[in-house]
């Protein structure tokens, strides 16, 4: 396949494999967003892997249980996707715990209640789906097959937030307070997972034109603030966001600027919790290596005795 035939391929919104030929950039973009899409899988476990051991009831404990699970398949999932383009996983590790590589900003702040849990469902996961449904039609197959079923569990994750939040608003003055004390603080860093403004982001336009991405940062940032107003106002909470409001001439919300040096300053490593997810993440890694080591071990052997 020459360069012409891939992108006649990718202009025809056909999907390009694993064995076709693609420029050098194109496989280094997907590398880069699919690595850090599954850091973030993974990373995004320690905010509500916090909770576990203090939820409040046995039904909470069995549903957020399973969503933390269901965070480590999806890393494994977008892992996998990432040696389908030659990469190695031991080396992608390696990079996230050395910080060479980049994960999500939002998995470095912290979750002080257990109402975080319900708005990191409903906020963090519905930011999460309304950036990875479009990716369901990426022009890369693997990826976009793997976020099929990704965006499906998002889903299930983005509805227990919500109904937790629902339930707790139901409850005393003190819960409800809880939850609008969550929503403030999650809010903006939500926002702020599209990505810098479109005017910033200094690889929209060669993935839109690869067909990797197919909205722009700005684009899904206002289908999510669109999105979440109605809903915020069926829960009875805020965002603390004085300019929000509906605007009828363009016929979406407006809302006020996003803080960017804060963005950056997390982006570059210096979040509320960037050094202890690391430092969690890298110690996890690290006290694995006896069963990686079981594993090659046990799969040499196996090769021994098929030969
Ligand atoms: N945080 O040129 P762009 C989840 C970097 S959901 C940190 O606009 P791009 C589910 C960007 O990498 C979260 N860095 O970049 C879950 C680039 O740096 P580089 C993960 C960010 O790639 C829920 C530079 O800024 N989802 O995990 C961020 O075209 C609950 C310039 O930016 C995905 O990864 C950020 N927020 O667009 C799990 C979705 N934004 O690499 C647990 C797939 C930008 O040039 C619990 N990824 N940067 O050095 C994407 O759609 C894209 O990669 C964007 C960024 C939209 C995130």
């Amino acid at each position: 396949m020459s360069e012409e035939d891939f992108t006649r391929l990718v202009e025809a919104e056909q999907r390009v494999e694993p064995r076709d030929w693609m420029p050098d950039g194109y496989r280094r973009t997907l590398i880069r967003q699919i690595a850090q899409h599954a850091h973030s899988e993974i990373i995004g476990m320690q905010p509500e892997a916090n909770w576990i051991s203090r939820a409040p009831s046995l039904r909470r404990k069995a549903i957020l249980l399973a969503k933390v699970q269901d965070e480590a398949g999806h890393g494994l999932y977008l892992y996998a996707a990432t040696e389908t383009l030659g990469a190695d996983r031991e080396d992608l590790t390696t990079k996230l715990v050395e910080g060479r590589q980049k994960y999500s900003s939002i998995f470095n702040y912290p979750t002080l209640t257990f109402a975080d849990v319900g708005v990191v469902g409903w906020l963090v996961d519905g930011a999460a789906i309304c950036n990875q449904v479009p990716l369901c039609r990426t022009s890369y197959g693997p990826y976009a097959r793997a976020m099929i079923r990704i965006c499906k569990e998002e889903s299930f994750h983005q509805r227990q937030g919500y109904e937790l939040l629902m339930t707790m608003m139901r409850g005393t003055q003190a819960q409800r307070r809880m939850v609008q004390d969550a929503v403030n603080r999650w809010w903006w860093p939500s926002l702020m997972m599209f990505g810098p403004s479109d005017t910033e982001s200094s690889n929209t336009e060669q993935s839109m034109a690869w067909r990797i991405k197919r909205h722009t940062n700005d684009e899904l940032r206002q289908k999510f603030v669109d999105m979440s107003v109605p809903q915020a106002e069926a829960l009875g909470v805020t965002f603390p966001d004085p300019e929000l409001r509906w605007n009828a001439e363009r016929g979406h919300h407006d809302f006020g600027e996003i803080d960017w040096d804060e963005f950056w300053s997390v982006v570059g490593g210096n979040g509320p919790c960037n050094e202890q997810r690391v430092a969690h993440r890298r110690k996890a890694h690290e006290d694995g290596q006896w069963v990686r080591d079981a594993a090659a071990a046990y799969a040499s052997k196996r090769a021994e005795v098929v030969a």
